[in-house]
């Protein structure tokens, strides 16, 4: 979730990239006619090549974008996930001015390499409410996906492994599975957190709960996905590689980027990709493709190749192979607004790291030798979900927000334990954060040109609707109800950001809108039951093509996304291995 639209804190975080053989290939030698290739190797795309080439007889091809991500320190080390923005490991997506913002642009990153977003990520499992499921079980006519079946996925693809802590996580055991992905709890002493968790309680009235049991409301510390013997990050290429790795009927390949799907009439025939780093373009002719790019680059990757909005398409010149206006549509996101709070400087935040030699060199000799310390923690991943009485929107239009099933949240509420705005004075900082969880004006994305290495032009439509915003201004007002909480005050000096002389709500809605970015969490854009066929994933009125990724979740989740998002791979895989391609 770590997020910030500018770009010092990679500067301020400095790491030693390790150099270890990769095991996984550059791409050449592929597989000319497989039985499926699947398009990026995200969460989403490592879990489907992994399930589908269980059987030997099924020969699957990954293709991936971007590097391998294999020994990079700052994707192993989970203190260093705030340093992995604006990298090699992601695409640095500017959206457009938003109105609703007053013209801000956010920067929306997204993974770029093995791993995708989950190589980036700030390592959060949740699960959140069950009933977004339940929804997505009508809208698609798979009943699998109702909570009830779809739990099993999601401990299909995760254990909980124990480590020794001193405060109890709240953990039910029973929400995890024997998965390959390892998730445990942040193993310090929670310090400051622990006070941040009870301000919560105090001024939400929420209990500390596990939030990936089928509990919709209250507060977690936190479920990541680390792996406990060593405290590293735990993600697709480390949990579902290995097994690819020992098939001699599946290949993941890096430096491979997809520019265009060709098509045969209405089916889908083959994949044509370049090599980044050598301009070495190669074609593939597979049974089947199942595009896995994530939200961003899925429909992009789509309308390249001809399938989405004619009149958009002919206006880049792009031969309309299928006309499905649907496709950029419903992109839905997690916005956050943040406050900024000088802190007192024992309190262990970045500020540490950038300006204490000694506490960072410490930090760094206990993680080498002892696998511990606070870079073994992504530092500021506890979170609450909670939901806003109704007659907060009274007079509002809100008829979407007061009729959500009870067990979705409003808002997500959440601390980074640095600075989020651009200039920041040298002391040490937290920004807490409120993000409406489930928003209702969705934004759109669309094509730049018919030149594949343009970036997608995102139409971001953050607080889009009277109901959002309202949820936003009464999230920002309880972020200074909980920072006066006496569990926190002591540690606060000042207030930085908006500044307390920004009281009235015009003046606050203009330091949300100037005070925003985002939990990069886009979904929806080649959405289920509209633009994919429920229980097949097949794009509607095609042949040969299926799109199984973020882009294909219907609408949000109360929280992080990238737990729902291995489950629901997962999933699609099971019914996709039984259908005919
Ligand atoms: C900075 C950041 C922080 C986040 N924090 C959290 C968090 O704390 N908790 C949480 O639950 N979720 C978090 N998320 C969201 C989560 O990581 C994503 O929702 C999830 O990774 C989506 O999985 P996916 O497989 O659908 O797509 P992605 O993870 O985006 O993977 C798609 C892959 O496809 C590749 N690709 C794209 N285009 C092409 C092409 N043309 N050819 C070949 N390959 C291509 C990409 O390079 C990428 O590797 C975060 C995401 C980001 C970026
Ligand atoms: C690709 O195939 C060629 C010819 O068969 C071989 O010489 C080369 O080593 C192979 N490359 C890789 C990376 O496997
Ligand atoms: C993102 O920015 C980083 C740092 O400037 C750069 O190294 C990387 O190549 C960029 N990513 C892409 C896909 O352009
Ligand atoms: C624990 O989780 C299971 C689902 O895995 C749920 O049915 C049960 O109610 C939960 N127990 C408690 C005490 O919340
Ligand atoms: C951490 O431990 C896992 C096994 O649990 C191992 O596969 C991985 O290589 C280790 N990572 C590092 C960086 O030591
Ligand atoms: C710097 O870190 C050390 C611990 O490594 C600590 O003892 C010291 O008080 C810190 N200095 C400041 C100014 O916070
Ligand atoms: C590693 O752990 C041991 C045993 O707890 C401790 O004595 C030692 O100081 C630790 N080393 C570092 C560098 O933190
Ligand atoms: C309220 O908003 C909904 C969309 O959320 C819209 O369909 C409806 O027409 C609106 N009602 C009024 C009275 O404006
Ligand atoms: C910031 O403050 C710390 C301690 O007060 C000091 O050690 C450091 O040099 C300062 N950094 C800069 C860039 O001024
Ligand atoms: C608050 O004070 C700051 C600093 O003096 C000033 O720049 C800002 O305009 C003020 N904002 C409001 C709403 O008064
Ligand atoms: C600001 C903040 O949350 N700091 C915490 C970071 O995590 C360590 C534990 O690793 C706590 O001790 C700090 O209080």
């Amino acid at each position: 979730m770590w997020s910030s639209k500018y770009t010092s804190l990679v500067a301020l975080l400095n790491y030693a990239p390790l150099t270890l053989a990769a095991p996984r290939s550059a791409p050449t030698n592929a597989t000319v006619s497989p039985d499926y290739v699947i398009v990026g190797g995200g969460p989403a795309g490592f879990v489907l090549a992994e399930q589908l080439s269980k059987d030997p007889k099924v020969t699957v091809v990954l293709l991936e974008a971007g590097p391998d991500t294999a020994g990079v320190e700052a994707i192993d080390v989970p203190g260093y996930a705030p340093s992995l923005l604006q990298t090699p490991y992601t695409w640095n997506y500017t959206c457009e001015p938003d109105p609703n913002l007053e013209g801000a642009t956010t920067m929306l990153h997204q993974g770029r390499g093995f791993g995708g977003g989950a190589a980036v990520n700030y390592l959060g499992h949740c699960r959140g409410a069950p009933s977004v499921f339940d929804d997505w079980a009508k809208i698609s006519g798979d009943d699998g996906l109702r909570w009830e079946n779809f739990q099993n996925d999601f401990k299909a693809t995760v254990h909980y492994k124990e480590t020794p802590l001193n405060y109890d996580p709240h953990v039910n055991k029973s929400a995890y599975g024997d998965g390959p992905l390892e998730l445990t709890s942040p193993n310090e002493d929670l310090g400051f957190v622990m006070n941040l968790m009870k301000s919560w309680a105090n001024v939400l009235k929420l209990p500390w709960v596990d939030l990936n049991d089928g509990t919709g409301l209250g507060i977690s510390s936190n479920t990541n996905v680390i792996r406990a013997n060593n405290r590293t990050r735990d993600y697709a290429p480390q949990a579902y590689g290995w097994q690819l790795a020992g098939r001699s009927n599946a290949q993941q390949l890096y430096n491979a980027e997809v520019t265009k799907i060709g098509f045969k009439g209405k089916r889908a025939v083959s994949v044509t990709y370049v090599d980044p780093t050598t301009d070495v373009v190669t074609t593939l002719t597979p049974k089947e493709i199942i595009i896995a790019a994530g939200a961003l680059n899925s429909p992009k990757l789509l309308m390249l190749s001809g399938v989405g909005p004619a009149d958009h398409l002919k206006s880049h010149n792009i031969p309309v192979v299928a006309d499905i206006p649907q496709i950029g549509k419903n992109l839905y996101d997690h916005h956050f607004a943040f406050m900024e709070f000088e802190v007192t400087s024992d309190l262990e935040t970045l500020w540490q790291y950038t300006q204490n030699a000694s506490f960072k060199a410490s930090a760094e000799d206990e993680y080498r030798t002892n696998s511990s310390g606070p870079l073994g923690v992504p530092n500021g991943s506890a979170f609450a979900l909670s939901r806003i009485p109704d007659e907060v929107f009274d007079g509002i239009n809100a008829t979407y927000h007061t009729s959500l099933p009870a067990d979705r949240a409003h808002l997500i509420f959440q601390y980074s334990s640095s600075t989020l705005q651009g200039t920041t004075p040298n002391v040490s900082i937290i920004s807490p954060f409120v993000a409406g969880a489930q928003p209702e004006a969705p934004g759109y994305v669309e094509l730049k040109s018919s030149d594949y290495r343009d970036q997608p032009v995102i139409y971001t439509n953050y607080y889009g609707s009277p109901g959002d915003k309202a949820t936003i201004l009464y999230g920002y007002k309880q972020l200074r109800k909980i920072v006066s909480d006496p569990e926190i005050s002591p540690v606060l000096i000042r207030e930085i950001y908006p500044g307390t002389n920004v009281t009235s709500d015009d003046d606050l809605w203009h330091a949300i809108t100037q005070g925003s970015s985002t939990f990069h969490h886009p979904l929806g854009t080649v959405a289920l039951g509209t633009v994919v066929e429920g229980k097949t994933w097949r794009v509607k009125g095609l042949k040969g093509i299926r799109v199984v990724d973020s882009s294909t979740l219907p609408n949000m989740p109360t929280c992080h996304i990238m737990a729902t998002v291995y489950a629901y791979a997962y999933h699609a895989a099971q019914l996709i291995k039984k259908q005919d391609r």
